[in-house]
């Protein structure tokens, strides 16, 4: 069974529209994983109530935990077949996805849907956006030598959870690029996506993500050491005692440090490609 997980803050006003236009471009038997971090608004009431009319399944978390956490708590959940993950405010449109769960029966580990490739539209966002995103890419791939052209993409389908689950390990961080920086081996796709500005809601990008995300990418430059993306002062924090347990927690804290022998850093270039 194929899963698409989707999380949520305050998207009332997308995440219905989203999940009837998921069903009308994928066959039913996908099953869609939504993982709300404490919505203020209907988010989770709409959800609830297209349960009967679909195959959709929500998850709830308390408080705001990061997008990225909220991705790999809901990975923990859907088993071993191949997942998409993708945005709740209707800047992905579902219209790609059988194209990104092609391109992982086709035997890629992971499809990006890329908003850089030639010819695509990012509609709706000012210029300087734009600039700010694909250079942030441009920048964090070379540092990282990952090689594809939007590792900042939200809109993505992997062979099984475990990537997801095995791989993000920041709350916040971009989690595509932090699989990619930490898994050389992985077999990667480039699928070309227009991009829609969300229309309803707000953005909950902030400025200290941001920040939080640059010092993670420095840090991990400045040490040379792909391991460095592993370690998390946010993890470290105390655990709400109300919350279910969020497996990345503990394992945060307590992972390793690992030395990456010279030869194997040098190697990673040659391996993380884009094909197809
Ligand atoms: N569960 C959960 N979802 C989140 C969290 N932060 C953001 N999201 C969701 O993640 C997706 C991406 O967030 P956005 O606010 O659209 O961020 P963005 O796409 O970088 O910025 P904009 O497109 O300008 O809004 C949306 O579906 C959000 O509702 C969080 O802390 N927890
Ligand atoms: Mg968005």
């Amino acid at each position: 069974m194929k899963s698409v997980i989707i999380p949520t803050l305050n998207e009332e006003e997308n995440i219905g529209r989203l999940i009837r236009l998921i069903y009308e471009h994928v066959e039913s038997e996908v099953s869609v994983v939504v993982v709300d971090d404490e919505s203020t608004d209907g988010t989770r009431e709409v959800v609830r109530n297209l349960e009967s009319e679909y195959n959709v399944k929500l998850l709830l978390r308390r408080g705001r935990r990061g997008l990225a956490s909220a991705v790999r708590y809901a990975a923990e959940t859907t088993g071993n077949g191949s997942v998409a993950v993708m945005d709740a405010d209707l800047s992905h449109h579902p219209k790609y996805l059988p194209l990104l769960f092609e391109k992982i029966e086709e035997g890629y580990d992971v499809a990006v849907g890329s908003r850089y490739t030639a010819g695509n539209r990012i509609k709706g966002w000012p210029g300087h956006r734009v600039a700010l995103s694909k250079g942030a890419g441009i920048i964090a791939s070379a540092l990282l030598g990952v090689r594809v052209t939007d590792p900042m993409s939200g809109f993505v389908a992997l062979k099984s959870s475990e990537i997801l689950v095995g791989g993000i390990r920041h709350s916040d961080c971009k989690f595509l690029l932090e699989i990619l920086a930490t898994d050389e081996s992985l077999r990667v796709a480039e699928v070309p996506i227009d991009f829609q500005n969300r229309k309803y809601g707000k953005s909950k990008l902030t400025v200290s993500t941001t920040l939080r995300y640059i010092n993670q990418v420095l840090r991990h430059f400045v040490t040379r050491d792909r391991r460095s993306l592993l370690t998390d002062h946010e993890a470290a924090k105390e655990p709400d005692p109300d919350f279910p347990v969020d497996a990345s927690g503990p394992q945060q804290t307590d992972m390793p440090h690992i030395e990456v022998p010279q030869s194997q850093r040098d190697s990673r270039s040659d391996t993380v490609g884009v094909r197809g």
